[in-house]
């Protein structure tokens, strides 16, 4: 039997690739290098499976930027606004995934393009670049990176499978370019398959013999049109000469729904994730046709938790069982890009704990040694490891908190409700804080600095004292706070100079979590998160975010928000345990989080933003009981959290990265919420947002980008909103915090946003 990994992740063992792509944004280093440094962490991907013994070793999953977006370039779905600059291919990749601002040089044009939407990839923490259709794309080959890829590894005599996403779900996780709003991307079926057909000839001619065609949009409900879309398209595809052979490859979730979409694919086998839905499998394999075979993904990659090998092989053997020991193949349930890299540079961990893990490396040899087991070898001293870290977790105090679980026990509807309605809350609200029209705020983080970074480096190693290092804080937040008074914001934040990250932060004063110190996983291009881990029943043992918030309010008169990252955030962005449901461990983060926000207000804090960028990422992939559960408790999750306070405190919260329901939102009963929404460029969601019942700001700029907008874009963006949204209502934010955004280009669209504002308010 077997084995295969999906994909590894590509951002190297030390994050080579994100430092290497940021020197090359800035200009220090060339273009070589930075290809260079790629090629160097492939080679090392490969060898490493190699020498793990993995039999099916992917390529074509590492990107400079983002897998998505490289299939974009690849089949010259590039609009016009990024072509005309006669930009060399790289920097073309880099201004859609994060638009481009320069000023004209002696050999170069002036660039002045805004980037493409960036969205979450499923329910994972990963965002990839969306595609952008619209009428006149016109689909052809440009470049061939898979193959050129391929045919790296072969030189370095390793034999590889192309990995590839496929046609129904690229064209289904795009998007109409607002030229095109009437256009269905997937209607574009049929001019796409020419230019897959070309890539996989290609691949094929240069001897791969199987290809992974990723359709994970199988795990999603789909409309009619998407679900016959797959016959269609693999009909066609298998047709065409000179083609490898294809396996279908789906992950997060369970395809059964949609299993007449894929019954009678004319394809050579399937990947299916049992990991996250094991109940699919009688139903899955009942499609297979004798030749047919399975990839059962059993080894998780999205979550770092060692494998349990007892529970793994006899599923697997199960499968032997159905189709036979030569038709199995042993895999990881998905990509291992969202796991860290290798937990044996992890020198801080607490040695039992460790024990307990598994990273992307681990999982390599997790997927050998089934696939070894099930074959009959001798791998009893594996096994018995295993099975001793198994027990040692599952008995060890770390996981286990009484105290929490009595608290836990005890909460009902009158820990989940403001004392008073909106309504009159925004009336005592109103006369306490006494906003203009249009009042104006941040999300919350400002820019995350090298000075900042190194002085929390210095901390982390003791290289300067507490006290230095508050009074380095102290400093920084005073700066943000004069900073904001300047440029006349209305509702301020301490900007948040002492977190590294809003979830690690929290968690790393959070009884019942672990942390890594080189844990990173990609989030989106350059940007890596180090997703802590919840080991055991949390509590909070001491104020967390306290005397910062105190220390920001007593430099003002204006309000100051106080700013927490809530409950399911919280979890989402954690690397959550695995032996309790996720509603335990979010409602155990919002009694947490309620003692923060109570300490907050007693304190004089008394603007507290709770921030849930992931509510909908935790949202379960398909409707039905699942989700409406979701929906309620992650709601009740909110608000227990932030229903102690009075009713002139006013909450806030912020989402981002995704496609919001606003009804999802309107749940949370928090004062005023802002969104992300600088990308969204239908009419439709403004209208959708429009009957929000609270106050709301929705996003007037892209904080993933350099580039700075001018006043009259803002008075523009905002009048186009203002055509059907209600005045009175109206916040003006940017998308997101500006944590990865230099001082230089926040100062300016700051200030043309605030102008913007100002502009309004004569108006009106
Ligand atoms: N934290 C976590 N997950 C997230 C976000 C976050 N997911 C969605 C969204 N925000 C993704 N955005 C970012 C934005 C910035 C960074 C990471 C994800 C970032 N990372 C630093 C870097 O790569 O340089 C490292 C931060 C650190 O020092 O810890 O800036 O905000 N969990
Ligand atoms: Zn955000």
């Amino acid at each position: 039997v077997e084995s295969s990994v999906l994909g590894f992740p590509r951002i190297g063992a030390f994050r080579e690739l994100k430092k290497n792509t940021e020197a090359y944004w800035a200009g220090k280093i060339g273009a070589d290098q930075l290809l260079a440094v790629g090629k160097e962490i492939r080679e090392k991907n490969w060898k490493l499976q190699k020498e793990a013994g993995v039999d099916i070793i992917p390529s074509n999953d590492f990107s400079y930027y983002d897998q998505v977006l490289d299939l974009s370039l690849l089949f010259n779905v590039i609009p016009d606004r990024y072509t005309k600059f006669d930009l060399p291919q790289l920097d073309v990749l880099f201004a859609m995934g994060r638009g481009l601002q320069r000023k004209a040089t002696e050999s170069t044009k002036a660039v002045d393009v805004t980037a493409l939407e960036m969205v979450k990839w499923f329910d994972s923490n990963y965002h990839y670049v969306r595609p952008t259709f619209s009428h006149s794309t016109e689909f052809k080959l440009n470049g061939q990176k898979p193959v050129d890829e391929y045919l790296e590894a072969k030189a370095l005599g390793i034999e590889t499978r192309p990995v590839l996403v496929g046609p129904v779900s690229y064209l289904y996780l795009g998007k109409p370019d607002k030229d095109s709003l009437d256009l269905k991307p997937i209607s574009l079926l049929e001019k796409i398959l020419p230019v897959y057909t070309e890539i996989l000839q290609k691949l094929a001619a240069a001897g791969a013999k199987e290809v992974q065609i990723d359709e994970p949009t199988l795990v999603l409900d789909l409309p009619e049109e998407v679900q016959s879309a797959f016959k269609t398209a693999y009909d066609i595809l298998a047709k065409a000469e000179g083609l490898p052979k294809l396996v279908l490859t789906t992950y997060f979730g369970d395809v059964t729904p949609n299993l007449a979409a894929i019954k009678n694919l004319p394809v050579s086998g399937f990947h299916f994730d049992f990991v996250r839905a094991p109940q699919q499998f009688d139903e899955v394999v009942s499609i297979l046709s004798g030749e047919q075979t399975l990839s059962v993904g059993i080894v998780d990659g999205r979550n770092i938790w060692k494998n349990d090998f007892s529970k793994s092989i006899a599923f697997v053997k199960k499968a032997i069982e159905k189709v036979g020991a030569e038709k199995v193949v042993v895999a990881t349930s998905s990509s291992l890009l969202h796991t860290p890299v290798d937990l044996e540079n992890e020198k801080k961990l607490d040695a039992e704990i460790k024990n307990w893990f598994s990273f992307a490396t681990q999982k390599l040899s997790e997927v050998v040694t089934i696939a070894k087991a099930v074959s009959g070898a001798d791998v009893s001293s594996a096994l018995e490891a295993n099975a001793a870290a198994v027990k040692s977790r599952k008995e060890s105090d770390l996981t286990n908190d009484a105290a929490v679980e009595a608290r836990l026990s005890k909460i009902d509807k009158s820990l989940s409700t403001r004392k008073s309605p909106f309504p009159e809350r925004l009336t005592v609200q109103k006369a306490k804080y006494n906003l203009p029209l249009f009042p104006t705020t941040t999300i919350g983080s400002f820019p995350q600095t090298k000075d900042i970074r190194i002085n929390r480096n210095k901390f982390a190693k003791g290289e300067i004292t507490a006290e230095q290092y508050e009074e380095f804080i102290n400093s920084e937040i005073e700066k943000v706070v004069r900073f904001q008074e300047e440029v006349g914001l209305d509702v301020l934040v301490h900007g948040e100079p002492e977190r590294n990250d809003m979830v690690q932060y929290f968690g790393e004063q959070l009884k019942g979590y672990a942390f890594t110190t080189n844990g990173w996983v990609q989030s989106y291009g350059s940007r890596y998160v180090r997703p802590p881990i919840i080991v055991g029943d949390v509590s909070r043992p001491k104020a967390m975010s306290v005397k910062e918030s105190v220390y920001a309010q007593s430099l003002t008169k204006k309000p100051l928000k106080g700013m927490l990252t809530g409950p399911v955030t919280c979890l989402r962005w954690s690397f959550p345990r695995d032996d309790v449901s996720q509603k335990v461990q979010s409602l155990q983060l919002s009694l947490a989080l309620r003692d923060e926000v109570n300490d907050l207000e007693a304190a004089g804090v008394t603007v507290i933003q709770v921030d849930e960028p992931a509510i909908r990422e935790g949202l379960p992939l398909r409707a039905g009981q699942e989700r409406s559960d979701y929906l309620e408790w992650a709601a009740e999750s909110f608000r227990v959290a932030t229903s102690g306070v009075r009713d002139d405190t006013q909450i806030h919260s912020h989402f981002c990265y995704s496609d919001l329901d606003p009804n999802h939102i309107k749940a949370l009963d928090a004062d005023v919420v802002s969104i992300e929404f600088s990308k969204k460029d239908d009419p439709k969601y403004i209208q959708e947002f429009s009957n929000y019942p609270n106050h709301i700001g929705l996003g007037l700029f892209d904080i993933h980008s350099p580039r700075i907008p001018s006043k009259e874009e803002f008075v523009a963006r905002i009048g186009e909103i203002l055509k059907v949204y209600p005045a009175d209502k109206f916040w003006v934010n940017p998308d997101c915090g500006l944590k990865t955004r230099g001082w230089e280009e926040t100062k300016a669209s700051l200030t043309n946003m605030v102008d913007a504002a100002k502009f309004y308010r004569e108006k009106y």
